[in-house]
């Protein structure tokens, strides 16, 4: 495994899934979302570019009303399907905390699709991690500070490396400019999903 790199806070940790563990981690994504299938979630600001789904006891959803966690997804009306093992040992062996996340969202990024910069505080207690695993194609990740604007620093996310925020860099602004199409051929169809875990209570 390549050595961590710390981007303003954020750790990450190239290559910490080998091939094989990411295939069979997106075999387990693909089940999670035949259960409970993407949607493309629309904000105040309009549609995303970015499709998801979630497994886990909660699922971030957003619509006019605004951002939240819900128990059921919000098209099927079901509950979500348990977050798969695979994902589960990635958080236990780097999150540094002895409770499991309520909370896996899964982001698939298809032609052009992008993140803005914002911050992930729809959660109840920021004392927890959130980690991320990276799958598919690389992706430009930026990372900003706590207060909007300022500086920001880049690096490419590779399928299988994993990135935990915790401590002061869980609040900082962070995005996605854009996915270098064709990079990785793990996906069929091409594209990347980027896995996150956190504990919303
Ligand atoms: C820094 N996802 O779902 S992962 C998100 O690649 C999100 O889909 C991006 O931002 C993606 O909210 C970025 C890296 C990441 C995830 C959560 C964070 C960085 C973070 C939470 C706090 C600080
Ligand atoms: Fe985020």
């Amino acid at each position: 495994m390549a050595p961590e790199i710390d981007l303003r806070g954020v750790r990450v940790l190239p290559g910490h899934l080998d091939a094989d563990a990411q295939v069979r981690m997106l075999a387990d994504l693909r089940a999670v979302a035949r259960a409970a299938p993407f949607v493309r979630p629309v904000t105040r600001r309009g549609p995303m570019s970015v499709r998801t789904t979630s497994a886990g006891r909660l699922g971030w959803v957003t619509d006019r009303r605004g951002y939240r966690y819900e128990a059921r997804h919000p098209e099927t009306g079901a509950p979500w399907p348990p977050i798969p093992e695979s994902v589960l040992a990635v958080w236990r062996a780097v999150s540094g905390v002895e409770v499991d996340p309520d909370s896996c969202l899964v982001n698939l990024y298809r032609e052009g699709a992008k993140m803005g910069m914002h911050q992930d505080r729809d959660e109840g207690d920021f004392g927890y991690p959130v980690v991320s695993i990276s799958l598919g194609d690389e992706a430009l990740f930026r990372v900003g500070s706590v207060e909007r604007g300022g500086r920001t620093a880049s690096i490419w996310l590779r399928s299988g490396d994993v990135a935990v925020m915790g401590g002061a860099a869980r609040l900082v602004h962070h995005g996605i400019d854009r996915v270098r199409e064709g990079s990785s051929t793990l996906l069929e169809g091409g594209g990347r999903i980027n896995v996150t875990l956190r504990v919303v209570r």
